[in-house]
């Protein structure tokens, strides 16, 4: 059978065959070879570019090898809704203890009482958690997707933002939060909910300051640590576990996990929910099952198992360190090169680039900059006038140059590099451009150069 492992010890003249894991992948991406030449090459050349690319996605970082293996393990061939012990299916024993040490894990990588690791993404669970806390047609008050915010905070682009009445707060004059008008629009509208988290917000959250606001009108305070996990986990930026009720992240941007989300809360997981009906912890449990999911991702999860069991060692903190003190170099190096940085720097790993004054969007930037093999997304900023699809500005992040090994220097190399590009593109209207070709080709192989340097991880010799 193909895809058992064959053990060379007879019992009664048969050879007994062993279920493996590892024999099950092995054999499976040979299959895909055979079978599927054209799917198995795309997944070849997406190994191949992520190899070759500069990626400075701020919302992406690398899952180990391991990681991906447990994702593609055969845990997905299990469907259990419910919760260990508690299923509505048989065949769950694997299953039961490889989600009880995932959430044994997340309690001890984030210092939490409760986790709950069944959500798909962040998204997902932060609408669990917005069930369990808000009436229908209630009130949540969120930063504003324009100012950083996440769309599953309230956007009119969202269910959040339809089924809930959503105000949103916004930035000061220097970029940063504006914590008196987050109290100001707090004291007006009295939400359930109060969402302290950010998608494009370079600076740390002063989540006592939110805790402050949200129990001056009742408000839940739920924390969105989705960008900043692995800062969180790794003690390089306050924690939220504690002083938010609840709070979220996905495990793919900042934690080296697979595609999903987490809910954790901390000491206040046993605090009465709304109306005083059940607690924090047994309202998340119903919201996202049954309410919003149906089974989770049992492959997902062990994979999130394995991502925390990483983020808890001391390689994980100095890469975490490293994204700190590359992101610094980066907004420093793009400041000396003449670009106008939000806020005017970062303290996480996170650089927003506001291109307006040089005649660029953030659309042709992406595109250019995806040409000569770098990648960082176009990013709307405050006062932007283009529609999000082309947006004047870009978020850079530094997560995977800091897992690949990049320091600071090689972080401004990078800088410059993305500089030579943009400063040799000629915009043709919003959308289309074009890159002076001397300069790309001098770039891609500047990129090269970074990329043989600090290979990602298992991805095999450079096809030259
Ligand atoms: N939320 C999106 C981002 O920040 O890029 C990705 O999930």
């Amino acid at each position: 059978m193909a895809t058992t492992q064959t053990r060379a010890v007879p019992r009664g003249g048969a050879a007994v065959a062993e279920p493996g894991q590892a024999e099950l992948l092995r054999v499976g991406m040979e299959l895909l070879h055979e079978s599927d030449p054209g799917l198995a090459k795309l997944l070849d050349a997406e190994v191949r570019a992520q190899r070759d690319t500069l990626a400075m996605i701020a919302s992406a970082s690398l899952a180990d090898p391991s990681v991906l293996a447990a994702a593609g393990s055969a845990l997905s061939n299990v469907t259990a809704e419910g919760y260990p012990g508690a299923r509505y299916h048989p065949g769950a024993t694997a299953f039961d203890q490889v989600e009880e040490l995932a959430v044994a894990r997340a309690k001890r990588l984030f210092g939490a009482r409760y986790a709950n690791v069944q959500p798909h993404s962040c998204s997902s669970a932060n609408l669990a958690v917005l069930v369990a806390l808000i009436p229908p047609g209630g009130t949540l008050l969120g930063l504003d997707l324009d100012s950083g915010g996440h769309l599953s905070h309230g956007s009119p682009a969202s269910v959040t933002g339809r089924h809930y009445r959503a105000v949103h707060y916004g930035l000061d004059a220097t970029g940063r939060i504006d914590y008196a008008q987050v109290a100001e629009l707090a004291a007006k509208h009295r939400p359930h909910v109060l969402i302290a988290g950010a998608s494009a917000y370079p600076r740390t959250l002063d989540f006592s300051r939110f805790r402050a606001i949200a129990d001056s009108v009742g408000a839940y305070l739920v924390a969105d640590i989705s960008h900043i996990a692995g800062l969180v986990a790794a003690g390089r930026h306050p924690s939220p576990i504690d002083v938010a009720h609840i709070t979220t992240t996905s495990t793919y941007k900042q934690l080296g996990g697979p595609r999903g989300g987490l809910i954790l809360s901390g000491v206040e997981h046993r605090s009465p929910g709304p109306g005083g009906r059940d607690t924090l912890e047994g309202l998340i449990q119903r919201a996202v099952f049954p309410q919003t999911q149906g089974t989770a991702n049992p492959a997902a999860v062990a994979a999130k198992a394995r991502a925390f069991a990483l983020a808890a060692q001391p390689r994980f903190r100095r890469t975490m360190r490293r994204v700190v003190s590359d992101a610094a170099a980066l907004a420093d190096e793009l400041t000396r090169l003449g670009y106008r940085i939000l806020t005017g720097g970062t303290d996480t790993h996170m650089v927003v680039v506001d291109l307006r004054e040089r005649g660029l969007t953030g659309l042709v930037a992406e595109r250019a900059l995806e040409e000569c093999r770098i990648l960082a997304n176009r990013n709307r900023v405050p006062g932007d006038d283009q529609p999000p699809m082309v947006a004047g500005g870009l978020r850079l992040g530094t997560n995977i140059l800091a897992q690949r090994g990049l320091g600071p220097d090689e972080t401004r190399e990078c800088a410059r590099l993305l500089h030579a590009v943009l400063d040799a593109t000629t915009p043709l209207g919003a959308t289309a451009h074009s890159v002076d070709p001397e300069t790309a080709v001098e770039v891609r192989a500047g990129v090269r150069a970074l990329c043989e340097r600090h290979p990602v991880p298992a991805a095999g010799p450079p096809i030259s």
